[in-house]
């Protein structure tokens, strides 16, 4: 198995898992991890994902040893691989932590970066190696770059190709935090937990409604908000919140839709 899952309570963590070639994608890979996140969403006592690496690395991006000899079109039909998988997860309706255990090339980084909480351990690096082998950014890099780091970043991180440690990531905005390495998968253990206690309907309006921000203007975002919060405001969690409140207690969210 190329991709690995583990239940716990409340949340499923995703592991690639090929750790001899610092699980870099093939295609076979890709349909298995867009299965297991289908599955997920589908699974309603399933409330959070974390997605992580087997080994030493977390994602080394494209098999390169499977596109030697490719032709221009076969390249391009990978993508029709990769593609859905990052619309997916921006789409999916469950919060997703990354927790980032090593090395995030290529694909792998930009995977990396289209999780909603990304956490890397401070020996990690991301790079977004493409240039080296004559490529541009894919799976969303030339989107998320300039909107998580600026212009500047984006185009150096691009053209350089060289690795950015996890500290400066962090510092950048590029990811949410870098933690020690041996309090990583603890700490994003502890988010996915924490969050598949979450208000989950809450969660993915939030989700959908930072996502449409990219395209959006003012009065378009101002309108998307008004009419995602009365959807939110129809969920059993937001009335569960409102009565936490005002008892003095903590919320008990079921993550229930209305
Ligand atoms: C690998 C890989 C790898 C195969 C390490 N493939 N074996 C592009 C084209 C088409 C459509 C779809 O999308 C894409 C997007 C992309 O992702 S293009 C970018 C692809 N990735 C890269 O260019 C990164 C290639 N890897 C590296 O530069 C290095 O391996 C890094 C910097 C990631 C890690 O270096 P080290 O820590 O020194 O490890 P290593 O190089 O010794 O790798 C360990 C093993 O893993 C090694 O195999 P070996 O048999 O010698 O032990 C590598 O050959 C293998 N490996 N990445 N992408």
């Amino acid at each position: 198995m190329t991709i690995l899952f583990d239940d716990r309570s409340g949340y499923r963590v995703i592991t690639l898992n090929r750790p001899e070639r610092l699980n870099a994608l093939t295609v076979g890979m890709a349909d298995e991890l867009m299965a297991a996140l289908n599955a997920a969403e589908a699974d309603k006592s399933c409330r959070a994902v974390m997605l992580t690496g087997a080994g030493r690395g977390f994602c080394a991006g494209q098999d390169l040893t499977a596109i030697v000899g490719a032709s221009a079109d076969e390249i391009s039909d990978l993508l029709d691989h990769y593609n859905p998988l990052i619309r997916r997860l921006r789409a999916l309706k469950l919060p997703v932590v990354c927790a980032v255990n090593g090395i995030a090339a290529g694909a792998g980084a930009n995977l990396a970066l289209a999780c909603d909480i990304v956490l890397a351990a401070n020996s990690a690096s991301f790079i977004q190696a493409f240039a080296r082998i004559g490529l541009i950014p894919d799976c969303a890099g030339t989107w998320f770059l300039p909107r998580l780091v600026g212009g500047a970043r984006a185009r150096a991180l691009a053209m350089l190709a060289d690795p950015l440690p996890a500290e400066t990531a962090a510092e950048w905005g590029l990811i949410w935090q870098a933690v020690p390495d041996d309090r990583l998968m603890d700490e994003a253990h502890a988010l996915a937990a924490r969050l598949a206690g979450g208000p989950t309907a809450a969660l993915a309006l939030i989700k959908r409604a930072l996502e449409e921000s990219a395209g959006n203007d003012l009065d378009t975002q101002l309108d998307l908000e008004r009419d995602l919060q009365a959807v939110a405001a129809a969920t059993p969690d937001h009335a569960e919140g409102l009565r936490a409140f005002l008892e003095k207690r903590p919320p008990a969210f079921t993550g229930g839709r209305s």
